[in-house]
Formats: C-alpha cells, sequence, structure tokens
C-alpha cells in the first residue's frame, strides 16, 4: 500500500506522531512529512496538533477527502474540472484501471443518454466508477438500477425525498413520494430532475470488459443555473450538503449494490420500493415505438413491464413520461 494511502487510514484512529507513523508504516520520517504535504496538496488539510498529525475536521470535497473512511473498493481521482467524468473514467478503463472513481466539481462537456448535454456547474457531484465485474453484458442495466437507488439512498440521508423514475431519473415531487401538495405535473416528467445516470461498457459477448456507472447529482447548484425542471439538493434543503460526505454515502451503496449484481432480485426488490414508476400511467418512446399503458413491473435486468389494455410488453430502454389519468 502507498504511504499517502497508509497515512490516511492511520489517521482515522486519531492524532499519530511523526515517528511512530514512521515506525508503523515502515518508511523513513521524510517520507511521511512527503506524504503529509502531498496530502494537503490534494487539499486534505493534515493538522499539527502537540499529540501528532491529525486529519482536518472537515476533510474537504478532493481526492484524500472523499478516501478518508471510505467503505468502497475505489481509489478516488479528482478534478476541480474536467470535460466529462464518464469520458476521464473511459479513459482510464482502456488503460486498464479498475475500482477507481473519477470525480469532479464542474464538468465542462457533461453527457446523457443518447449524446444530450447534461448541464453540469461547479458545486454538483458529479463522478464515474469503473469497475469490471464478472458479469454477462446483458446484466449491465442492473448497474443502472443499483445505482439509481444508491442516489436514491444518498439524497435521502440529507433529507430530500428523492424518487426513480424509470430508467434513471432522480426526481423530488410531482407524481411520486415527496409531492409537495398541488406539485402540478404538466412536463411528464414526473417531478423536478435532481440526478441523472449514464452507464457504458464495453465488452464480449458473455463477459463485461469495463463497466463505467456516471452519476450526476446537482448538490450545491442554484437551479438557476440549471435546464428548466431541474432541482438540486442546495434548492430542495435550503442550505449546502456536505459533498464529500454525499459522494462517500453514494460510492458505499453504489459499491455494496454492485456486489449483489449476481442477485438481482435484490436490486430490483431495492429499485421497486424507491421507484414513482410502477403502478402509473406511462408513454415511453423506445426505438421500436411508443408504448403507451400502466407500468407495472420491472423485471431483470431492467426492462420495464407495460400492460397496454391489449396485453403486456417489455421496454428495455427509451425515455418514459408518466402521464396524469386523463392523458391516458
Ligand atoms: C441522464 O441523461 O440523465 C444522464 C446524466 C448523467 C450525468 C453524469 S455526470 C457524471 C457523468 N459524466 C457525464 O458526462 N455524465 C455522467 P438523460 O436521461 O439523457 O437526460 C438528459 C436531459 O436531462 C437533458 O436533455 C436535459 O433535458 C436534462 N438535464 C441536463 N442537465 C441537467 C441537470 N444538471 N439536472 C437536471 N436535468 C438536466
Amino acid at each position: 500500500m502507498d504511504t499517502r494511502r497508509a497515512l490516511l487510514d492511520a489517521l482515522e484512529d486519531g492524532p499519530v506522531s511523526g515517528p511512530a507513523l514512521a515506525a508503523e508504516l515502515d518508511v523513513s520520517r521524510a517520507a511521511v512529512w512527503k506524504a503529509v504535504e502531498a496530502l494537503r496538496e490534494e487539499g486534505f488539510a493534515v493538522e499539527s496538533t502537540g499529540a501528532g498529525y491529525a486529519a482536518p475536521a472537515e476533510p474537504a470535497y478532493c481526492a484524500a477527502g472523499i478516501e478518508f473512511g471510505l467503505d468502497a473498493p475505489y481509489e478516488v481521482e479528482y478534478h476541480d474540472a474536467v470535460p466529462s467524468t464518464n469520458d476521464r473514467a473511459r479513459e482510464l478503463a482502456a488503460d486498464g484501471a479498475a475500482d477507481v472513481a473519477v470525480v469532479a466539481d464542474e464538468q465542462t462537456g457533461g453527457r446523457g443518454r443518447l449524446d444530450r448535454e447534461w448541464v453540469a456547474p461547479s458545486g454538483g457531484v458529479w463522478l464515474s466508477v469503473v469497475t469490471r465485474p464478472t458479469v454477462s453484458p446483458a446484466r449491465a442495466p442492473l448497474f443502472t438500477l443499483a445505482a439509481a437507488v444508491a442516489t436514491v439512498d444518498a439524497c435521502r440521508e440529507v433529507g430530500v425525498d428523492a424518487h426513480i423514475k424509470w430508467p434513471n431519473d432522480v426526481l423530488v415531487g410531482g407524481d411520486g413520494a415527496g409531492g409537495a401538495a398541488g406539485d402540478a405535473d404538466r412536463s411528464g416528467r414526473g417531478g423536478r430532475k435532481l440526478a441523472g445516470i449514464l452507464t457504458e461498457m464495453e465488452g464480449e459477448a458473455d463477459r463485461v470488459s469495463w463497466l463505467v456507472v456516471g452519476v450526476g447529482v446537482n448538490a450545491n447548484v442554484d437551479p438557476d443555473a440549471l435546464p428548466a425542471d431541474a432541482t438540486s439538493l442546495r434548492a430542495e434543503t435550503g442550505g449546502d450538503v456536505d459533498r464529500r460526505r454525499f459522494a462517500a454515502t453514494l460510492l458505499e451503496r453504489v459499491a455494496a449494490l454492485a456486489q449483489t449484481a449476481d442477485r438481482s432480485d435484490r436490486i430490483l426488490a431495492a429499485w421497486r420500493e424507491r421507484a414513482s414508476t410502477l403502478g402509473r400511467r406511462v408513454r415511453v418512446e423506445t426505438p421500436m415505438g411508443v408504448v403507451t399503458g400502466t407500468a407495472v413491473d420491472v423485471e431483470s435486468p431492467g426492462a420495464l413491464v407495460i400492460d397496454t389494455g391489449d396485453g403486456t410488453r417489455r421496454v428495455h430502454a427509451g425515455d418514459c413520461e408518466h402521464l396524469r389519468d386523463a392523458d391516458g
């Protein structure tokens, strides 16, 4: 393990002196000092106290800050600004990386599905996780569902009652849970969009080579800086959230769910519990045409089951609109 990471781990247990660290890590005191300086340069403001080096009381939103105490197997690569964390993650994946989370404060070329633009100003939580799961490419959509579950949980932990609209939108209000009374939903979007997920992969017929799960959460961002119908954690809570903790929670949930990817029933059950789409009249634009009906279930690896009134259809990809009953 490198000295930086070992130092980060050692600081979790409280202040520790330079000599004690050198002995514990079996490196020179100069090496300890260099690692401390490296952490400080990254933005993780190691304090020098009478009892030795100590972790900052409120670690910043930076690589070491997110890795500090992180209960997930990811190394974090942080950028103040990057075109797209998914693009950077794909680059790392192509170079053979695994278990890396690329995190940014701002994206200048964020992407949604189908090459749509994703607006990602400074203040958001924009991150992409590179993994190499031993699953078939057909199961990749499960990771999108898992990321949506993880995102909803992280949002709820900071007090924002988010819900999922199939397949990958995390929304607040509208016709789903958490909707304020009279929260009219004329957009068909089923609420105000708080976060989105973009999963990309490369694989062979029977095996994923790499998988990149990108999650964008409008965290400490003003809605004025976002498209109409979007919202942010700041707008919903009336204050700023601790993005370091939020990102760490999100990564921990993603990691925990990814481990259960061979148990799709668990991911599906968690998804159903947090979704606002099931039981609603929907209109889904799929590559094969429009399907309208009542969304009755989600099936592995992520298909929406729609009762059209004239039989059951399963849709695997598309844009989903929640209809008001009168529209149906
Ligand atoms: C998504 O696409 O919702 C997936 C968004 C994934 C973004 C993350 S950020 C980290 C990683 N790096 C990337 O480059 N991407 C991922 P889709 O379902 O196609 O929705 C895109 C649509 O959402 C746009 O056409 C806009 O209407 C709307 N939109 C754009 N930016 C938004 C924002 N910040 N908040 C809410 N809605 C937004």
